[in-house]
């Protein structure tokens, strides 16, 4: 009798025991390849079930993922120059004359005659988003706008020192010069001088180049503002760190611009205050 009711005590335990391990027993089906994740997605094993999470720089529910469009916002993907889409990700690039920085999304200046003198024969002067080759005294750029020719005296012709051409002289069949611009720059109304655009170089703007009546206008991106050659963008950090609040400001722009640290009110002077 004893013996019965022992055997049925460890039988119920058994049973038990068997249902327990039962019903916890649990399917890793992100192993087993049996979820429905998306191709985009990270598959985590949970107890009884699983959770698909869509990767980074992709949205939706796990089990559709679509690539988040980076450079469609407004902000353009904190790049200065251009944003391009990819999938899971973005990349800026920029214009040309101009590199990505080390932060991948600001631009900078490349200084074409820091290597081979830009391939200018006499002087290269680097600038915002291009360069120039310049010639010494008695000596005129020819149209290859890199050497330099001995220029001749006594010539009516283009090779005239007084042909007043700002940048290419032309000898047309009638015998009359005209004047024409290099890549990027307009010949202005008095058919000699040469306005650049935002064709060439970027206009000499760092970030954006807007074209003007006048010639290209700069303005920078947000996070940046204009330093007082009017092309250079410098960060928030550097007129913070370079300018404390009270100091004056050694900017002459026409723009209200609105820091963190300081309100800078627009004068001939901008004079730097605590908010
Ligand atoms: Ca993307
Ligand atoms: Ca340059």
């Amino acid at each position: 009798m004893l013996k019965a009711k022992t055997c049925r005590f460890f039988l119920q335990i058994a049973t038990q025991s068997l249902l327990i391990s039962f019903l916890s027993a649990d399917v890793d089906e992100c192993a087993e390849a049996l979820d429905s994740c998306s191709m985009d997605a990270i598959c985590q094993n949970t107890l009884k079930s699983y959770k698909c999470i869509c990767k980074s720089g992709y949205k939706g529910d796990g089990k559709h993922c679509e690539d988040i469009d980076e450079c469609a916002s407004e902000y353009n993907g904190g790049c200065v120059h251009e944003c391009i889409n990819i999938p899971g990700n973005y990349r800026c690039t920029c214009y040309d004359g101009f590199r990505l920085a080390h932060d991948g999304h600001n631009c900078l200046d490349v200084d074409e005659c820091a290597e081979g003198n830009g391939g200018c024969q006499q002087i290269c002067v680097n600038m915002m988003g291009s360069y120039e080759c310049r010639c010494r005294d008695g000596f005129l750029l020819s149209d290859n706008q890199h050497t330099c020719i001995q220029r001749p005296k006594d010539v009516p012709t283009c090779m005239d020192k007084n042909h007043g051409c700002a940048h290419i002289c032309r000898e047309t069949p009638k015998g009359s010069i005209a004047c024409e611009c290099r890549p990027g720059f307009q010949l202005t109304k008095n058919s000699r001088d040469c306005k650049l655009t935002c064709n060439y170089g970027n206009g000499g703007c760092q970030h954006i180049c807007e074209e003007m009546d006048h010639g290209p206008r700069c303005s920078c991106h947000m996070k940046f503002a204009l330093h007082s050659d009017g092309k250079t963008c410098v960060g928030e950090f550097s007129l913070h760190h370079t300018t404390p609040p009270g100091q004056l400001l050694q900017l002459q722009s026409r723009h209200l611009t609105v820091f963190t640290m300081c309100v800078c009110v627009c004068q001939s002077q901008l004079f730097c205050a605590p908010l």
